[in-house]
């Protein structure tokens, strides 16, 4: 089972992310990210997929062309925790960013 983070922790995980914003009135992160085109987006949105099922860890997202905005946030404990931060990473990485 996961567990919430808590500051310090949660502060640093949130510090070391890029173009990550926290969301209002909730305990989540979301960011946005525009790729060249549509195949770009999906492809991206397929990598992603396959990681989140392997981590058991899913986005909330969606997809309009070649932008996805993402929401993380780990339902069972109704705030972030180490796979939000993991998940973002594995985003991130396979962004490019
Ligand atoms: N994804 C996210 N984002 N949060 C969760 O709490 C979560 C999940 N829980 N994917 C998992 C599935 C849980 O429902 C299953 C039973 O492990």
């Amino acid at each position: 089972m996961a567990e919430k983070l808590q500051d310090p922790d949660r502060a640093k995980a949130l510090a070391d992310l890029t173009g990550w914003s926290e969301v209002d009135g909730r305990d989540a992160i979301s960011k946005t990210f525009v790729f060249k085109n549509f195949n770009e987006a999906f492809g991206w949105m397929s990598r992603v997929a396959l990681q989140a099922e392997k981590l058991d860890h899913h986005p909330e997202w969606s997809n309009v062309y070649k932008t996805v905005n993402v929401t993380l946030a780990t339902h069972d404990v109704d705030g972030l925790s180490e796979l939000d931060i993991k998940l973002a990473r594995f985003m991130d990485k396979c962004a490019n960013i």
